[in-house]
């Protein structure tokens, strides 16, 4: 490890020795995972770049960023409005929280049934190993779903956390309730930045913001096309990595990337053969270092040519409509794009099982893989639902909850196998 990195984690207080055993396991499951693929395309060397120095420079840019005043906010949910954070000049940061490591030391005080996403994220801050959190000046959370919002209430008590009231419902007093909470929000990262959002402030992050949309919108328009020119797993990494990036250079990245793709696919140059199974995933997010289905299902020779879950679609699939250099219409208009994601917090929420339809036809997928992470109550009921909607659809399903530990790598293959014979052409 570089000098200026341990000192780097020192002054944030890091649990050295800890920390160390988690970048040294996270080393050669990305090798298995990732290096082993075959035929990979060139532009995913900044990717394997970033996660290699996973804790280092980004870290350090953040840190540079809060040496000369600037703010660093942290958020856990595609729902906290990002525009708002970069349009006061502070970096938001989307916390991953995708490995099994930090989940048992979060056991020792939040109950073992909690979903694995919140597990690891608490477990990163109590345990003092992710210097993403500890950059933080402010963790930002919301009331998706009951496990969250109370373990945001513990969180609080180790760093400032401030919470944004989600909905549960798509009405129209709903949306009033959202759109005061933007409002509010704004003051408070107004308050926290000594900064004044400006119309063309905010005017420019929005441009911001949906210029990587439609970067990730481009890269994945190119998994479309069959042969697919990238695999499942080197496009989640790209997704992930898009939380914590800085949001012009991952743009840049993304569009270098997808114009190497354009040349693969007039080639008709793919990462698998014509006839491999094509799988949309839909469910729960993956955050890095959450790979474990993709790699299971593209090892049997299957595709993942979509997700439809907060690592995918429901990221970047809506801009923010640009409108007059106006502070009420642009509040409002950030307003009504983030209602528009279908998270399963919401009741009714009819819309997801309408895109898991539409994606699978406009995907050519030749079967949805649904996945919730054990515990989550949410997702596991909407598996319900979306399975008899597929169902109508003739759409094949396959249901599998997990969570990120292997124990049930085995068990998940044999499923996923079964599966794959079926659908089979
Ligand atoms: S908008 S999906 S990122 S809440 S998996 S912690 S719901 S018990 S992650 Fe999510 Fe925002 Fe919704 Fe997307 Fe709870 Fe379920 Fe765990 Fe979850």
């Amino acid at each position: 490890m570089p000098n200026e990195n341990v000192q780097m984690w020192t002054e944030l207080n890091i649990d050295l020795k800890s920390h160390d055993m988690l970048l040294n396991a996270l080393g050669p499951i990305f090798q298995e995972v990732y290096l082993s693929q075959k035929n990979r395309p060139a532009g995913m060397g900044f990717y394997d770049f970033v996660v290699g120095d996973i804790h280092g420079i980004r870290v350090k840019e953040l840190r540079d960023h809060a040496k000369t005043g600037g703010k660093v906010v942290a958020t856990y949910c595609v729902f906290v409005p990002e525009e708002l954070v970069w349009a006061a000049d502070a970096i938001p940061v989307g916390l991953c929280a995708g490995t099994q490591f930090s989940v048992p030391i979060a056991e020792e005080v939040l109950p073992r049934n909690t979903c694995a996403l919140i597990k690891s994220s608490f477990g990163f801050k109590l345990g003092r190993v992710c210097p993403y959190v500890q950059a933080s000046h402010l963790i930002v959370g919301e009331t998706t779903c009951d496990g969250k919002k109370k373990m945001f209430e513990m969180l609080g008590q180790l760093q400032p956390v401030y919470v944004m009231e989600v909905p549960n419902k798509k009405t129209e007093r709903s949306r009033q309730l959202w759109h005061g909470e933007v409002l509010a929000f704004k003051d408070v990262i107004e308050k926290l930045t000594g900064n004044k959002i400006t119309a063309k402030k905010l005017g420019e992050a929005i441009d911001l913001v949906n210029r990587r949309r439609l970067a990730l919108q481009r890269l994945y328009n190119l998994r479309k096309v069959r042969p697919v020119p990238i695999s499942g797993k080197d496009a989640l990494l790209a997704t992930q990595v898009s939380f914590y990036d800085d949001a012009k250079r991952d743009t840049q990245m993304l569009n270098t990337l997808c114009d190497e793709l354009d040349k693969r696919v007039a080639a008709g140059q793919g990462v698998a053969p014509k006839n491999a199974p094509r799988i949309l995933i839909s469910g729960s997010p993956m955050a890095i270092p959450n790979w474990k289905l993709h790699h299971i299902i593209e090892s049997t020779g299957a595709v993942v040519v979509c997700e439809e879950s907060c690592t995918g679609t429901r990221f970047f699939s809506d801009l923010v409509k640009p409108t007059q250099e106006n502070l009420d219409e642009q509040l409002k208009a950030i307003a009504d794009r983030y209602m528009n994601i279908h998270c399963a917090c919401f009741t009714p929420n009819d819309e997801r099982p309408d895109d898991v339809v539409r994606l699978a036809k406009e995907y050519q997928v030749d079967g949805v893989i649904h996945y919730n992470l054990q515990f989550c109550h949410t997702y596991a009921n909407e598996a319900v639902k979306m399975e008899k909607r597929l169902e109508k659809e003739g759409i094949p399903l396959l249901r599998v909850e997990s969570d990120y530990s292997d124990e049930d790598a085995g068990q998940l293959r044999t499923r996923i196998e079964a599966f794959l014979e079926m659908i089979r052409r």
